[in-house]
Order: structure tokens, then sequence, then C-alpha cells
């Protein structure tokens, strides 16, 4: 077993930072020492690493990607091989991945298309997370299954796409009395698919086709009403805890923090797009330009104080993750499929590559701190998700899933620049970064260094996830 120690960095975690040297011993970590100690103490390692004006970090942990997700027609473009290779040129040493459980199919398919399709593909560690497409007796039953079996303890309901991933209310409130019982956590697409089916009928036969249609018919309310209804669904059912996904907007912040402050097990995220683009800048972009960005929820409009919210949220905990909601498109075939129609593009951004990139510049703007940086996009994700201390800190024990960070080299986004997703263009172009991924470390092998990715695929293990650690 190869012994590496990463010497002279500063070792930074949600709590804190220090001078430390990280000694590694096989696929764990075996100690974090003072700096020179382990030459006082005789121990000696295979290789080393310099990590001098360094910050030494976890693994980004990003628990929201969908590799290859069937949606609109197509696929997310991203395989598990060519996407956790993407993360790890960001930084991110696990993702949380969903699998599918289509209306109609059953669930435990559903999750055995997910393992195909990932065992032996992936370069870093993965989960999955279950979506639950039809809620019936069968599918109730299966989710206490893949709790107690399966190290699946999470489950995506959907307020939005009405006759493909749709819940009503009654089968929110079965699915929520059920996590209740078994322990899990309800993740939850907040944004009223009823109404804003209604919206995009009229937008279309009023001509409105372009893309920023999307954004106008998914009005802000329509997130708020509905991370409002779940949040009274979940205290309902037992306060059962909820974790809204892919947050934008103010109005549902808003809901999300005053369910906190009445001691709602209720947890929120964002997402980079939703922090740094907006509807005027990208999807109001001419022609069919603004098709790059349309995901859902949408992006907001700048005139509003969104972004503002959202990073403010961020320092006072009602977010307490970025993820990226990966759902990688190109534009060829694909978004294309939506061009006279913005209802029929697929939607998503490819971002795994790069949140820990955009979130560090917010580091830089002085928006959160290190730690902060750390806590939301490394150690919280995996507590939230039950994977800690194997993932998300660097403490004895825990999987060597180590990223060096260099805060003074620079990163340039672009397809011709950094880029190693399975996308024909980015949603980030000519974004510039104060900060760059020096090395990165699964799990003890070292998989990107000098501007090289080392690893290979079939390396990520599948993980299995215990309940979450973040409850109230
Ligand atoms: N939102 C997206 O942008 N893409 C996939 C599914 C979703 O909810
Ligand atoms: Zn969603
Ligand atoms: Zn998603």
């Amino acid at each position: 077993m190869t012994r590496t120690i990463i010497i002279n960095g500063t070792v930074v975690s949600a709590t804190g930072r220090t001078s430390g040297d990280v000694l590694v011993d096989g696929e764990t970590v075996a100690a974090v020492l003072a700096p020179g100690q382990a030459a006082g103490l005789g121990i000696t390692a295979d290789d080393t690493i310099d990590a001098a004006g360094k910050y030494v970090i976890p693994g980004g942990v990003d628990i929201h990607t969908h590799m290859e997700l069937p949606f609109g027609g197509t696929h997310a473009s991203d395989t598990f091989e060519t996407g956790t290779t993407a993360a790890a040129w960001g930084g991110v040493t696990t993702i949380v991945d969903f699998a599918v459980q289509r209306t109609g199919e059953s669930v435990q398919d559903g999750l055995a298309d997910w393992h195909a399709k990932a065992e032996g593909n992936c370069a870093i560690d993965y989960g999955f997370h279950q979506i639950i497409g039809g809620v019936d007796d069968e599918s109730l039953k299966a989710m206490t299954y893949l709790v107690d079996h399966e190290g699946i303890t999470s489950f995506k309901l959907f307020m939005a796409y009405p006759g493909v991933f749709y819940s009503d209310d009654g089968q929110i409130l079965r699915a929520m009395q059920n996590a209740g019982e078994s322990g899990a956590m309800m993740m939850m697409h907040a944004e009223n698919g009823i109404a804003i089916d209604v919206l995009v009928a009229q937008a279309l036969a009023r001509g409105e086709t372009d893309p920023m249609y999307h954004s106008l018919t998914r009005p802000a309310e329509l997130e708020a009403e509905a991370t409002h209804r779940s949040i009274q669904l979940a205290k309902v059912a037992g306060n059962v805890p909820l974790y809204v996904v892919h947050m934008s907007a103010s109005e549902a912040l808003e809901e999300i923090a005053a369910a906190r402050h009445a001691g709602q097990n209720v947890f929120a995220e964002t997402c980079p797009q939703y922090l740094y683009l907006t509807l005027e800048d990208q999807l109001m972009q001419p022609g069919f330009e603004g098709a790059k960005w349309v995901c859902s929820t949408p992006l907001r409009t700048k005139h509003e104080h969104h972004q503002s919210d959202l990073w403010k949220g961020l320092r006072m905990n009602e977010l307490a993750v970025v993820s990226t909601d990966h759902c990688p498109f190109c534009m060829k075939d694909q978004k294309e499929l939506g061009l006279g129609n913005f209802s029929a593009i697929p939607n998503g951004i490819g971002s795994v590559e790069h949140r820990m990139e955009l979130l560090y510049q917010g580091v830089v703007n002085g928006e959160i701190t290190l730690e902060r940086w750390v806590e939301t996009c490394c150690t919280t994700p995996a507590r939230m998700f039950g994977m800690y201390p194997r993932k998300g800190e660097i403490v004895p024990g825990a999987d060597a899933d180590i990223v060096v960070w260099d805060p003074n080299s620079k990163t340039k986004i672009g397809i011709n620049d950094k880029h190693h997703m399975n996308m024909d263009h980015s949603a980030w172009e000519g974004f510039e970064i104060d900060g760059k991924v020096d090395t990165v470390m699964s799990r003890g092998r070292v998989i990107v260094e000098n501007d090289t990715y080392t690893g290979s695929k079939g390396h990520g293990q599948y993980i299995k996830r215990g309940l979450s650690q973040y409850l109230h």
C-alpha cells in the first residue's frame, strides 16, 4: 500500500484552517500532523506532495447530478465515465446521481438500470438518490427496501413536469409519510408544474417561442408556492426531513428560512447558475443562443435581488449546500429539439467540473469564507446524505479524497480552455477564476496532477449511504 504525505499546506475544514501535513496510508487518511512532526516521529512515505502556498481541502461532494438522464426525447450527454472524469478535473471526488423510476416502471428496475450505467465506468466514488416517478403501494414498499438494503436514503419527487415525473399532493404526502417511517430524506423539485403548463401553452399560443420564455413562464411565485406547499406537507407528514433542490428565487428562500426558523427539518441547496447567471445576460441572448441556459428552476431576472439573497442565504445557512444539478445537453441535435418552441428544449446545464471553481470565486469576492466554501461544497453534502465522515472532511480514518487548491493560479473556463464535459458548448464560457485545482486524490490515488488526468474508469466505487446526519 502506498503512503503519501502532503506537506507544507494549509489544511482547511468547515470549521477552520491550520498548517499541517496530511499522511495518507493506502486509501485512507492516517493522520493530520503538525508541520515537521512526521520527521520527528520517523514517519516516512513513498510519495510526497508539496502543497506550500496552497490549500488542502476535502474532495468536493456534488450530491445532484444527472448522468445520462432521459429527458425531453434525448439523454443528458455525459455518461458516468465522461461526467465523473470531468468532475475529477474539477476537484470533485464523490457524486450522488439520481436513479430514475419512470412512471409505469418498477423502482427496482430503474435502480438496476442506473447501476448498470455506472458500474465499472466511474472515475470517482458515487452514490444514488432515487427518483420516484409513480407513488403507489409498490413503490412505497420499494422505498423502504432501498433504505434498509441498498444504501439509498433519499428520494426525489417532482411537483413539476406533469405526465413525466410529476406527483400530486396526495402522492407526495404518502411518500413523505413513508420516509418518516424509514428515516429517509425527501428531496423536492418545487415548482407548480400544473400552473406552469398553462402559462407555457398560453405563451406558445401568442407566438412566444424563444428560450427566454422558459423563465417567464416559470415565475418565482410558482417556485415559492410549491416550496411552501412541500414544507407544509412535510410538517403534516410528521416533520419529515425535506431538502428542496436547485433553489433560484428569493421568495422560495424566504419560505425555507421561515420553516427553519420555526424548527422544521427543512433544508435547501442552490447551484452555481443561480449565483452567477441571469435571464437578461444569458437566456435572452440573440436567436437560439439562450437555449444553452434553459434549466429548471430557471435563471431569474437581474433586476430583482435573487443572487444577492442566495449568497446571503449561503452565509446564513438557509442554504446548506451548493450542488450543480449537472444535466448537460449539446446544442446540436439536443437543445436544437426546441428550435421554434422553448418548451421542447431539454432542461439542463453542465457544471459538474466547475462548482468548486465558481464557489471559490465567491470566497475571493468576499461572499463566503474559505471554511464556508468547504462546508457547503464538501462537508455538509456528505453529512446531509449519510456519507460523513468517510467523505467531506480530512480526518483520520476518512477516505483519502483530497484536493490541493492553488489560490495563486487562475482558471479560464471555456470550450477551448478548461472544459472536459461531453458538451459542444460551455455555459461558463469566458469565466475566469482566481484559483485552480492543483492535485486531486481519490481514495489515496492521485487522479489529477500537473494538468493531467491520471485516473481511470472503474476506480470509482458505489457508496452505500446511511441516513442523514444533519437533522436538528
Ligand atoms: N432540471 C433541469 O434543469 N434538468 C433536469 C431536471 C430538472 O429538474
Ligand atoms: Zn429538479
Ligand atoms: Zn436535478
